[in-house]
């Protein structure tokens, strides 16, 4: 349900464009191909520049992930497709790049809903982390958001971000056998 979701299009988008970003580059949405169909937008400066990064720290899974801090913050968005009642959930990797403040904070927006995350370099060291919210849809898309809001060029970092509905079921008719299944995660949307 995510696209692109592990930024592993950087590689194809990088070469279609003939850009040559080897280790890690920041770039303007005329070359937004590379994260396609995620886009990037910032608030309080423009052009917005995003960050696709693939030597300054091993990424969570294949090559690529995502400094949410370029020059200065910005964020990620798409538009995904829901089918309303249903339960998903969002997750992705957190990361951090360890430059600037050892704590980076970050937030996930799906719909009108806003969650905020942190980083602390004290509390996970190096290690990826995993986030997780929970959410039932109410209308059939949504755009999901991840963003920064550490100052500066050191940020949090994001990889394999992903959707799915998860095991709980869709409301059961009235006439259905009762089933409850116990859905659970750490941070409830
Ligand atoms: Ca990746």
């Amino acid at each position: 349900m995510i696209v692109n979701g592990d930024f592993e299009g950087a590689s194809k988008g990088l070469s279609t464009l003939g850009v040559n970003c080897p280790d890690w580059c920041a770039l303007d949405m005329s070359r937004g191909a590379v994260i396609a169909p995620w886009v990037a937008t910032a608030v309080g400066y423009s052009p917005v520049l995003f960050e696709v990064d693939r030597t300054p720290w091993q990424s969570s899974s294949g090559s690529w992930s995502m400094d949410l801090c370029a020059n200065l913050p910005y964020a990620i968005n798409q538009k995904v497709s829901l089918v309303p009642g249903q339960e998903y959930a969002l997750s992705f990797m957190l990361g951090q790049n360890a430059c600037g403040t050892p704590v980076k904070t970050g937030y996930v927006t799906v719909g009108d809903k806003t969650y905020n995350f942190y980083y602390s370099q004290a509390e996970f060291g190096n290690s990826w982390r995993n986030m997780t919210y929970v959410f039932v849809a109410d209308e059939t898309a949504k755009y999901v958001t991840i963003g920064s809001n550490t100052a500066g060029s050191c940020g949090p970092v994001v990889d394999n971000v992903q959707l799915r509905s998860t095991s709980c079921p869709l409301p059961v008719v009235a006439s259905a056998p009762l089933e409850k299944k116990k859905c659970s995660a750490s941070n409830m949307l």
